[in-house]
């Protein structure tokens, strides 16, 4: 299976602000741990990180012939963005959504998302865990349906 991993904006401080909230992994530690974790289950993935939203949406565009699944934090856009969403369904790829806080337990302005509905599943709250579990769930729902679908 191949899995794009699509990091929103601001996620490229992470590490270097508020590690009482985000932790102290660097992004790039993040993809690594992921890349790691591919190889052990014999997926590919790709990266993408972007600040501006746009630059997002033709990435989901741009990557629907040639992934089985997206693996997306938000970010905030996430709780502000139809048109993230929209980009998602129109990738007609499933796509699992991560967090590293748990959005639940804090302000109420991030309680709301407009993807989880869509989503095949959701981690939150356990830091670079939650792309790792959110990863290795993604991937097992994908092999299972391609194993279905034959
Ligand atoms: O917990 C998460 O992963 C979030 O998606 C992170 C977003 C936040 O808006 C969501 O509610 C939950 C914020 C991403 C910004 O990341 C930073 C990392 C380090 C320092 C500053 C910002």
């Amino acid at each position: 299976m191949r899995i794009a991993v699509v990091h929103g904006p601001n996620l490229n401080l992470l590490g270097t602000r508020e590690p009482e909230v985000y932790g102290t992994a660097t992004l790039a530690d993040v993809d690594r741990a992921l890349e790691e974790l591919a190889r052990e289950v014999g997926a590919e993935v790709e990266f993408f990180q972007s600040n501006c939203e746009g630059r997002i949406l033709d990435y989901l565009a741009e990557i629907r012939e040639r992934v089985d699944g997206v693996l997306i934090n938000p970010a905030g856009l996430g709780h502000t963005s139809v048109a993230l969403l929209d980009g998602l369904l129109a990738t007609s790829r499933p796509f699992a959504e991560v967090h590293l806080s748990n959005p639940s337990s804090r302000e109420s302005f991030r309680h709301r998302s407009f993807l989880s509905a869509a989503a095949v599943g959701v981690v939150a709250g356990f830091g670079v865990d939650s792309y790792l579990s959110g990863f290795r769930c993604l991937n097992n729902y994908l092999v299972r349906r391609s194993g279905a679908a034959q």
